[in-house]
């Protein structure tokens, strides 16, 4: 279910308002959803660069939705950044480039829909954090953006993708995977489904925390994972946050538990040599420490609380779904190679294997960074 193999053609670029003359074009970036390209062009000598994407439409069945709240979130914090008199706004933010006719997007002749950003220019995304400085920034990016869209207005943004972080539906699917085992796969992964089964219930945690009122809905990105933060090349602070697919109602402890599961290893998500996926505490605290700097004023104890737990369980959740993709046949990610999904799923109970071993050290690192960053 990816859009790999899309080609990004001429008839699509002529129809977005971008002038000048077209150079060229190319494949770039490496998330496991779309397909992005950068084009570059001359306009009157200055050239200038673009990133265009096909929408999946397997994955966001409503393009139009996903755009309508892209762009009421793109122009809250580009307004916001203009009233601060902040400079650089556009390398800030993602700016929508709408077609001729003044539409967010474009579609192909067989339907497709294609929308186009500025490129932002002079960043770069990490797969792992370099520095506990590195892991202070993309922590304190992922605070501003929550705090940015605090006061968007009514009405409720859409829900691109409906029950994208509810554990209890994606374990209903992961139970179907194993029992349908469509690919006859089952039987080589019992060990990564023992685990998943004996962490069902704990797992449930943040979805009925959120569905019991006990935690409360914010309007958070869903998707934060690091190499949807570019870095500027310059002083190496997160400038934008990009992918924004997935910008709806959830909580905001889905994105600090994608943050964790991202920033607090120095193994890439599918490295396969497991001794290396190792939770870092140092790492984890500039993390927390850089998201509380900006996000402080807003969260309630009852999210504090939880800070630690999110990352334990956006980590299950992603090692869950790439389980449930690997026995389902490999539809929903792209892929690499054979095995790229169970190599990533391992990855991930790795992951919380090492902060399990390290549970009571996180548990008081999180109450003693919360501590120091009380509103
Ligand atoms: P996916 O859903 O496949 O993850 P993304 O929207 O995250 O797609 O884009 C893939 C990568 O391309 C990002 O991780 C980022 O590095 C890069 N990228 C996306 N949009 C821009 C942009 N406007 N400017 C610069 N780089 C971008
Ligand atoms: C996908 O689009 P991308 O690559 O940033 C996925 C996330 C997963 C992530 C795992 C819409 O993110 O939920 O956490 O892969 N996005 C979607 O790397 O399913
Ligand atoms: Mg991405």
């Amino acid at each position: 279910m990816n859009n790999s193999n899309a080609s990004l053609p001429q008839e699509i670029l002529d129809q977005f308002a971008i002038y000048g003359e077209f150079e060229f074009a190319e494949l770039f970036g490496s998330g496991h959803i779309n397909s992005t390209y950068r084009s570059r062009w001359n306009q009157a000598g200055v050239r200038v660069r673009y990133t265009h994407q096909r929408i999946n439409e397997k994955v966001f069945i409503r393009p139009n939705e996903v755009m309508e709240n892209i762009e009421r979130v793109t122009r809250h914090i580009a307004e916001k950044l203009a009233r601060e008199g902040a400079d650089d706004r556009s390398r800030r933010v993602l700016s929508v480039v709408p077609s001729r006719s003044g539409e967010p997007w474009v579609r192909d002749a067989g339907g497709g829909w294609w929308r186009s950003y500025l490129f932002i220019e002079e960043t770069h995304s990490l797969e792992v954090a370099r520095s506990p400085a590195e892991a202070r920034f993309l922590g304190k990016s992922v605070g501003l953006f929550q705090t940015q869209l605090a006061d968007l207005a009514e009405p409720r943004l859409y829900e691109t993708i409906p029950d994208f972080h509810n554990m209890e539906k994606r374990y209903a699917r992961f139970h179907d995977a194993v029992s349908g085992d469509a690919c006859n796969r089952a039987k080589g992964v019992e060990a990564e489904i023992a685990f998943m089964r004996e962490n069902e219930e704990r797992g449930a945690v943040l979805i009925r925390a959120l569905k019991a009122g006990k935690i409360p809905e914010r309007i958070c990105h869903n998707d934060t994972k690091m190499n949807n933060i570019l870095i500027d090349d310059g002083d190496n602070e997160a400038r934008c946050i990009v992918d924004l697919d997935t910008v709806m109602p959830g909580t905001s402890l889905f994105d600090v538990g994608d943050l964790i599961r991202t920033v607090t290893t120095r193994a890439e998500e599918d490295e396969r040599d497991l001794s290396r996926v190792k939770f870092d505490c140092g790492l984890f605290e500039a993390l927390i420490g850089g998201y509380l700097s900006e996000a402080r004023e807003f969260l309630l104890p009852e999210e504090k609380a939880l800070i630690a737990e999110s990352g334990r369980n956006i980590t299950q959740i992603m090692g869950l779904r790439f389980l449930t993709d690997y026995l389902e046949g490999d539809h929903y990610y792209q892929t690499a190679r054979p095995g790229h999904n169970l190599d990533r799923c391992r990855n991930q109970i790795a992951l919380i294997k090492s902060m399990d071993a390290q549970w009571q050290e996180i548990l008081g690192l999180s109450a003693a960074i919360c501590e120091q960053n009380r509103p």
